[in-house]
């Protein structure tokens, strides 16, 4: 796998025009993000409901593969802040320490204003709070929390109506919180007013959100594709994966980086 990682970087320099960058060999990977040196960060699943067999492995510009934490439960949605990795792990977010390579409960079940069930996504804000989804049982019952540096935990708003019924990818930009939810549409919440607008829908499975601009790039993870939505217009830009999971971008903007939790790999699109 290293060799193959290693052969598909070279071809990439020396070609300007490409296929995608596949990497192979991962258990149900779930999310990805790339820190500020170019490396990248996989959470892994491995069997579902099976504790102690979780990982977050580290793909270096080289294309090394490092396991940086192996002691997780069914790691998910994952962010970077100041040198640490915050973890969606079923019904706790972890904190994973890069350097020393441990791994410790930042908000423990307890801790939230109502049980997390399907912890799923997580975003940062410049000040380290994070924003983490509750899929809930994946029909109704999902929940946003804001997870402060205090270590308070509080619902983001309350959604009467219940129309975000799963959330699941999460985006923050600004003031704005992007959700893509599970049963397929896609909202804008005002975090100042506390309040959300439909943007589109059609994203049955939805999973992840990147953002470039005004051009977004969300997920299907039950349809195994990946949309490209631009001023509310989708467009389908590939249909190949088994289970688009959650997405994110390159430091750089120019790629979105695609793990497929059925396929067990990571893709790197060129999205220039
Ligand atoms: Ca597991
Ligand atoms: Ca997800």
């Amino acid at each position: 796998m290293r060799l193959l990682w290693i052969l598909l970087s070279l071809s990439l320099l020396s070609s300007s025009v490409f296929a995608d960058v596949v990497i192979q060999g991962f258990k149900m990977p779930e999310s990805v993000a790339q820190d500020k040196d170019g490396n990248i960060y996989v959470s892994e699943i491995g069997e579902r409901d099976v504790d102690k067999d979780g990982k977050i492995t580290m793909i270096d510009k080289s294309g090394n593969l490092t396991t940086i934490v192996d002691d997780l439960y069914d790691p998910k949605g994952l962010v970077l802040f100041d040198n640490k990795i915050y973890v969606a792990d079923r019904d706790v977010v972890v904190e994973v320490d890069i350097e020393n390579k441990t791994s410790a409960v930042y908000a423990g079940t307890m801790q939230f204003p109502r049980s997390p069930v399907f912890l799923n996504d997580i975003d940062v804000d410049d000040k380290g709070n994070l924003y983490v989804s509750d899929s809930g049982d994946f029909k109704s019952t999902g929940q946003i929390f804001i997870i402060k540096t205090s270590g308070e935990i509080e619902t983001i708003f309350e959604d009467e109506r219940n129309l975000i019924k799963a959330p699941n990818g999460l985006l923050l930009d600004g003031d704005s919180l992007y959700v893509l939810d599970w049963a397929g549409e896609f909202f804008e919440v005002d975090l100042n007013k506390k309040s959300f607008k439909k943007i589109a829908e059609g994203f049955n499975g939805g999973d992840g959100i990147a953002k470039v601009k005004d051009t977004f790039f969300l997920s299907s993870w039950l349809e195994g594709k990946l949309y490209k939505l631009i001023a509310g217009k989708a467009e389908l830009i590939n249909d190949k994966f088994e289970a688009a999971a959650d997405i994110s971008l390159s430091q750089d903007n120019k790629k979105v980086y695609i793990p497929d939790m059925k396929a067990g790999t990571l893709t790197i699109l060129d999205v220039n």
